[in-house]
């Protein structure tokens, strides 16, 4: 007669009753107020086999349902044989202990479900910590309420309950043993994230890079794939991708950047499960512009876009150029008239998101005006110019070679007019826009474009690093007018 130990968050293949609560000024679809949490649920292996709503202005302490449904609850559980019930909502440790006592079955939250997703998905390092750690802070807790209730922990000695996370390791559930545990995993943690933001420094300071962002599902990694051949694992699942991906992306020319796919969001992720995916978004955060992907089939498609704007804040990604690009169009002018009717219509979302660029990422409409605005973002105003660096500068030399396109180069020591009074320069002929000569003067290695300083006056030279007497006389300095272009 005693239920089931509550002793793993983890989603086993069987069968699950919805239950949602609807509080007001909440975010859910009025349409299909569980359809996300029946796609999460099937997407944790779940069936779901019933589902059950409550309208409240104010969720009920105890039980967070009002005393009639959680006994409608229990009938419906027992009816159907479920043995596992999901709450869209979240719930506090004793909230879910109050109602598996009712229910006599296991109770999740919806963010216990995300993180049991979440810890099947995770194939890196850094994703099995990050689950990990979440587990602790989040589950861990709710599991032990539970123990602690049923009275199966004995004589205070810890208790490993096993979950399906990570290298299906034991949580520990003794406070002492997941705070020790805590400590070392953030560690080990910081470990892999210092790694990983020098290597995002690294791509940053060479290469223009992109950042594809968006609500799970939207077609961000079938987006990536469409434009890089980059092979990102896409699915109709709900967070296909947990660990990001980084592929060059030509946009014309020899114009190319570096495109990174990651993680989907998802509304109502408590904050600290937020931060601790934050690593995993650092290549999004420290993009120089940014791909916002939409699912402009689903009408949710507002209320996800107001979704991945908080994150964004949440994460500190809010200045970078971006892009709103909205997918799966080719889809639309196939849904029956009422569903296409709930809609905002392409032209209703470009009125409200100037710019807002229509695509579809499975069959390739619209890339090509991607590619160009994004051209406009990385460039801005290609014209030919002649470049002047020292052979000394080599970086300097490496990252033009990479970005621009490169129409003749002349050397010092060859017998030509331009340099030849400067034998440890070259001369690059290059195609090559304003925005990309701002980018190269945090490098700090001088060069002049069309015989002038690119350097804004009041900055010389690269902050005071190196200075070139080859190509700079001190005259010179300050009389730059830092030509622009158009
Ligand atoms: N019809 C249609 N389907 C699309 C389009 N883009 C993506 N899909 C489908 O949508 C589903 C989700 O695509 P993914 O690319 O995995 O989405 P994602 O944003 O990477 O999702 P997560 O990684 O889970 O956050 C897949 O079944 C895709 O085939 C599109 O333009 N048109
Ligand atoms: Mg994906």
């Amino acid at each position: 007669m005693k239920i089931d130990p509550r002793d793993s968050a983890a989603v086993q293949a069987e069968p699950a009753v919805l239950v949602g609560v609807r509080v007001r000024g909440s975010r859910m679809d009025f349409q299909d107020p569980l359809g996300e949490l029946r796609a999460l649920a099937e997407t944790a292996g779940g069936r779901v086999v019933g589902e059950l709503l409550q309208n409240r202005d104010v969720p009920r302490g105890r039980t967070f349902l009002g005393k009639g449904k959680v006994e409608e609850l229990a009938a419906m559980v027992k009816e159907l044989g479920a043995t596992l019930v999901v709450f869209d909502n979240e719930l506090s440790p004793s909230q879910i202990q109050a109602l598996e006592l009712a229910t006599e079955v296991k109770v999740l939250d919806r963010s216990e479900l995300i993180l049991d997703i979440f810890a099947n998905r995770a194939t890196t390092r850094e994703a099995q910590l990050q689950v990990e750690i979440a587990q602790l802070q989040y589950t861990a807790p709710r599991l032990r309420a539970m123990w602690s209730h049923l009275g199966q922990v004995t004589g205070g000695a810890p208790v490993g309950v096993g979950t399906r996370g990570p290298g299906e390791q034991q949580i520990e559930i003794d406070r002492r043993l997941v705070s020790r545990r805590l400590v070392a995993l953030r560690r080990e943690l910081e470990e892999v994230q210092v790694r990983k933001s020098r290597e995002v420094a690294e791509r940053r300071a060479e290469h223009f890079t992109v950042g594809i962002v968006g609500y799970t599902n939207a077609g961000k990694s079938t987006l990536f794939n469409g434009l890089t051949r980059g092979g990102a694992f896409a699915a109709n699942k709900l967070f296909a991708t947990l660990a990001t991906r980084v592929e060059r992306w030509s946009i014309g020319g020899a114009n190319a950047v570096l495109l990174s796919d990651t993680v989907g969001f998802i509304r109502d992720l408590p904050h600290h499960l937020v931060a601790s995916f934050r690593a995993t978004l650092e290549d999004a955060i420290h993009a120089h512009a940014l791909l916002i992907v939409l699912d402009a089939s689903d009408r949710e498609s507002p209320m996800q876009l107001e979704t991945v704007r908080e994150v964004l804040e949440d994460v500190g990604a809010n200045t970078q150029p971006r892009i709103l690009v909205l997918n799966k169009t080719d889809i639309i002018p196939q849904l029956p008239f009422d569903e296409r009717a709930a809609l905002r219509s392409l032209d209703e979302w470009q009125e409200r998101e100037p710019g807002a660029i229509a695509i579809s990422a499975l069959d390739g409409t619209g890339f090509e005006e991607l590619r160009a605005r994004v051209l406009e973002l990385v460039a801005g105003g290609i014209r030919r110019r002649t470049l002047r660096i020292p052979l000394s500068s080599g970086r300097l030399i490496d990252v033009i070679e990479k970005r621009c396109t490169v129409i003749s180069r002349r050397y010092g020591d060859e017998d030509n007019d331009a340099v030849s009074t400067d034998a440890s320069a070259v001369e690059l002929v290059v195609e090559i826009g304003d925005k990309q000569i701002e980018q190269l003067l945090p490098l700090g290695e001088p060069f002049l474009v069309d015989g002038e300083d690119p350097m804004p006056k009041r900055g010389a030279w690269g902050g005071g690093k190196r200075r070139s007497p080859h190509l700079m006389q001190p005259a010179e300095l300050g009389e730059s007018d830092g030509e622009t272009g158009d």
